[in-house]
């Protein structure tokens, strides 16, 4: 008997607990050597020994069960990013999702829902020890299909955007602040020209689902001769697909772009950073036929903009409450690392944002500081509602970058009932205050 057919059959009996029967998707946690080119070996933790970790193809509604196997000498969380789901299996500590203790093991048991590129990575402290958190390969794709699929593209291709060998360095001049720098660089696996190339041919149009998966780095790339196509971000279609030549990510951001292939050659799609591309930070576009250095481009400095995106402001639609959240930095001593505030408290003694099951709010992030934050709710999904003044709608997002001294608004529907982390997703600002629960009372 088929082993899917047999575990069916076991379901429908129901007399069994669905705990003994075999999980849809194994992850072991460990240690991992990572080649991203030729004598450039990347010691790091990752899932089932490579980075990314397994693509997990989910079906919209249908329960997974994901077994987690924790061979390191430390505690572990795996948090699944942009799900829908509760608390007790979300991956958030402070949401009372249990952690899996050293060479341990266990199951996380789910309804994958909304639809989209979502992912799942490690929801540790990392504080100053950079090789733990999301500084490390604990990172992956989770592709959650819908129930009907549009498909109007010949191929789809995951890349995920990845720093590596980071250390910690004061900034600038004016700058006495501790931040984290980076040597080396990937797409997936590999630094670019040392991976195979995305190979296709003229007239193709090429879905390519990109996550950020840096630790701490916005990102900024292009792909020399060609635009992008924005159709979704964070997994969620946008209101008004269009045509961009640069894409902006902040960590753990997504973005979904076609590319129509129209310009044969052999192009770099790569960061638009000078350094962070040559050491890295790109891959390679080849079209069947053609061979030769891959080609980069000078790319345009056309503004990032959400709102792109987005249609016009929307009519308000019923009272919503106003939650004002107020973000600034709290320096803390000349070559220390710096506090990070959420109305005047960090973590964990910042104030709980505090909901109702099923009100409507207006969160408006108000950034005080001098950076910008890739702030992030867990659990559930807002809609952009205003950007540095200019109201939108249409998108919806699981992170936004807030613009520093800047205020972004977003609406939110508190459909998801239970403890709800919010923070910000720059692991060192996460793990020095900037962070807050929100609550249902
Ligand atoms: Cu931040």
């Amino acid at each position: 008997m088929h082993r899917r057919h047999f575990l069916a059959s076991l379901a429908a009996a129901a007399t069994v607990p669905s705990r003994l029967l075999g999980a849809d998707f194994t992850l072991r946690i460990a240690p991992a050597s990572v080649e991203i080119g030729p004598r450039k070996v990347i010691k790091t933790v990752a899932y089932n020994g490579s980075v990314p970790g397994p693509l997990l193809r989910m079906k919209e509604g249908q329960p997974v069960t994901i077994e987690v196997f924790n061979d390191t000498g430390d505690a572990e969380i795996v948090h699944w990013h942009g799900l829908q789901i509760p608390s007790a299996v979300d991956g958030s500590m402070e949401e009372g999702t249990p952690m899996i203790p050293a060479r341990s093991s266990a199951r996380y048991s789910f309804t994958p829902a909304p639809s989209g590129t979502r992912w799942y990575h490690t929801h540790v402290v990392a504080g100053r020890n950079l090789k733990r958190g999301t500084y490390t390969g604990q990172f992956g794709f989770i592709y959650i299909e819908p129930r009907s699929e549009p498909g109007n593209y010949d191929q789809e291709v995951f890349l995920a955007l990845k720093e590596w060998d980071p250390y910690l360095s004061s900034g600038g001049v004016d700058d006495d602040s501790i931040d984290v720098a980076y040597n080396l660089f990937s797409v997936n696996n590999r630094a670019l020209g040392h991976g195979e190339p995305i190979r296709v041919k003229e007239g193709q149009r090429v879905l390519l689902r990109i996550l950020n998966a840096s630790a701490t780095v916005t990102r900024r790339i292009a792909v020399a001769g060609h635009q992008f196509r924005v159709v979704a971000m964070d997994g969620n279609p946008v209101a008004v697909p269009k045509e961009v030549r640069a894409l902006e990510l902040g960590p753990a951001e997504r973005i979904d772009a076609i590319v129509e292939m129209n310009s044969p050659g052999v192009w770099i799609l790569g960061a638009t950073d000078d350094h962070d591309r040559e050491h890295g930070l790109g891959i390679v576009i080849e079209y069947a036929g053609q061979s030769g250095e891959p080609r980069w481009l000078p790319a345009s400095d056309e503004r990032w903009d959400y709102a792109a995106f987005g249609s016009l402001g929307k009519e308000e639609t019923g009272p919503s409450e106003r939650i004002p959240l107020v973000f600034e930095k709290k320096f803390a001593g000349h070559h220390w690392v710096d506090k990070w505030t959420i109305n005047g408290k960090s973590f964990p003694k910042t104030d709980p944002i505090r909901v109702k099951a099923n009100g409507r709010y207006r969160l408006v992030f108000d950034n005080r500081s001098d950076e910008a934050h890739p702030v992030h709710l867990h659990r559930h999904t807002f809609e952009l509602a205003k950007i540095a003044g200019v109201p939108t709608s249409g998108v919806y997002k699981d992170v936004v970058v807030v613009g520093a001294k800047s205020q972004t608004e977003v609406d939110l529907l508190a459909n998801n009932p239970g403890l709800t982390l919010f923070h910000c997703h720059q692991q060192m600002h996460m793990d020095y205050g900037f962070m807050a629960l929100m609550e249902y009372f």
